[in-house]
């Protein structure tokens, strides 16, 4: 017998960061199911690129993530074609930096602060107004694994994470009764420029993260943001952690005198 089950595809996702790795794999894939894309990133040129690369109806967003001004001024002047945004995807954030706590660099954090937490809440904000007017929508956030697990070094990329985490799930309390769906997507180790920026452009470091081991692909993770996406709109994935098989747990530590 055949197996179908129902899908919901997406008529406009605004995709933030969507020039990096993640990005570019969501847009692609999105577009393939006919979804008119926003494409938003910093550099003109790679929007422009991207945009002219998808074979469905794009919009160039380009803006600094940590300017309000900018961001404000850009989400307000999308076109009318483009402004029933049915899927956002708060792609655009990453880690700055794997030092100590007490070794870190003050300005790495206050960015990756400004990254991944203000600049969501600031898009989400003023996306969500129209999606609870239209009673429709949905909110995919890109978390991590990080927001679940500690690790050392992690510090304030691990606190930016648990936050986006727990702003998924607080503001899927506020949308009930709206039908607006929220998921936090939370991948493990994914090869992708992550580490690149992480590391400040080393990229002997960056492979290191994902030498003699199979990490995720950006392809991967696009197929979860995808299946969230178009389960039927009366069913909600509020949290999905996805991990290469070859990652898993480690035990925690015991400091010990000898
Ligand atoms: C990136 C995944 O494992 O480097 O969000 O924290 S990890």
């Amino acid at each position: 017998m055949r197996h179908s089950y129902p899908t919901h595809i997406p008529q406009c996702v605004l995709i933030t960061g969507a020039t990096g790795g993640f990005g570019n794999a969501f847009a692609n894939r999105f577009a393939a199911l006919g979804s008119k894309i926003i494409v938003h990133g910093r550099s003109q040129e790679k929007v422009e690129a991207l945009c002219a690369a998808l074979d469905v109806p794009t919009y160039p967003l380009i803006f600094d993530i940590c300017d309000k001004a900018a961001t404000l001024r850009a989400i307000g002047a999308i076109p009318s074609e483009f402004q029933n945004i049915d899927l956002l995807i708060n792609n655009a954030g990453g880690a700055l930096g794997l030092d100590k706590a007490y070794e870190a660099d003050l300005d790495d954090w206050e960015t990756m602060i400004e990254m991944n937490n203000t600049s969501l809440v600031r898009i989400t904000r003023h996306i969500l107004s129209g999606m609870v007017s239209r009673k429709a929508g949905h909110v995919i956030n890109i978390g991590s694994i990080a927001g679940n697990w500690p690790y050392p070094g992690g510090n304030v990329y691990n606190a930016v994470k648990a936050f986006v985490k727990m702003f998924s799930l607080s503001i899927r309390a506020d949308l009930q009764g709206t039908n607006v769906r929220v998921t936090n997507i939370e991948p493990g180790i994914a090869e992708t420029a992550f580490s690149v920026a992480r590391f400040k452009g080393d990229t002997r470091k960056a492979a290191l993260v994902y030498a003699n081991t199979t990490p995720l692909t950006a392809e991967d993770v696009a197929e979860t943001v995808v299946w969230a996406a178009t389960l039927p709109p009366h069913v909600n994935v509020n949290t999905l952690e996805v991990m290469p098989t070859k990652q898993s747990f480690g035990p925690l530590t015991v400091e010990r005198t000898l």
